[in-house]
């Protein structure tokens, strides 16, 4: 099976499974494939923020829980020039652009993010692909850096764009959460895994953590932050690189 229908099958029987806990009927209608998805994601998304408060906090581990190695999974490298550039230099001369729905356009570079709030966290990283790992993250909670470049009223969702091309039209891997999300405290841009520097396979120098929900969401190697008020404009409309291939947006675990 190819990878991408492996990940779907994967989605679809994750989107099974929350409609069956929502108790939902939705199966009856049977629908399939992404509509379902969509259904259960609705069903999902509902059933988890009414049981959890907005800032109820993942899973934290110990350090006896570290998995001994943290595998790396879709991009390991990006071959693109513009990234292998900065990489030669560790990324010295890298910079993170917080742009769109802000008052003040921002750029940091690594070490200003090293002097920010930082947060360590010990959590494990759900892929649908069927593995999950337990690793130290630290870094910068995204709401600081947020409260730098201070969103408009009007922005409501983060969007982070990322280095790696997915294709050779350019398309480059996305993601997305909301404001809450972004502001929650677990929600950081780790610069560290257990306890290095965070190493490319892992998503150097940046890769965001939303602990709730599931892998494809921690997008890797971001480059630029954009607040957006709407979804529509980015990529192919869904809020994602996965998204756009049919996954859920809201991927709680
Ligand atoms: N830029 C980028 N981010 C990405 C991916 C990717 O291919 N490119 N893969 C996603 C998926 S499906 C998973 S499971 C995790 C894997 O993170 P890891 O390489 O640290 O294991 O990164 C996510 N973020
Ligand atoms: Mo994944």
């Amino acid at each position: 099976m190819s990878k991408s229908r492996r990940h779907f099958v994967m989605r679809v029987l994750a989107g099974l499974a929350a409609v069956a806990l929502a108790g939902c009927d939705a199966i009856t209608n049977s629908s399939w494939g992404p509509k379902i998805l969509r259904n259960g994601e609705r069903a999902n998304r509902g059933a988890q923020r009414s049981l959890t408060a907005k800032s109820a906090l993942a899973q934290e581990f110990s350090e006896a829980d570290l998995s001994p190695d943290f595998r790396s999974n879709g991009t390991s490298n990006p071959s693109d020039d513009d990234y292998q550039r900065l990489a030669k230099d560790q990324f010295r001369d890298w910079t993170l652009k917080v742009e769109g729905l802000v008052r003040t356009p921002t750029q940091v570079s690594l070490a200003q993010l090293r002097t920010m709030k930082a947060r360590t966290q010990i959590t494990r990283h759900d892929c649908v692909e069927g593995w999950s790992a337990i690793g130290k993250w630290t870094g910068a909670q995204l709401s600081e850096v947020l409260a730098l470049a201070q969103p408009q009223p009007t922005a409501r969702y983060v969007v982070f764009h990322c280095a790696d091309a997915m294709d050779n039209d350019g398309n480059r891997y996305y993601e997305s959460i909301d404001l809450d999300e972004a502001h929650h405290p677990q929600t950081i841009l780790a610069y560290e895994l257990n306890g290095e520097a965070l190493p490319i396979k892992n998503g150097a120098p940046i890769r965001v953590r939303i602990e709730r929900q599931l892998g494809y969401k921690m997008a890797k190697y971001i480059m630029r932050i954009e607040l957006v008020a709407d979804l529509k404009g980015i990529g192919g409309g869904n809020g994602g690189y996965w998204e756009d291939q049919g996954y859920e947006w809201y991927a709680g675990i």
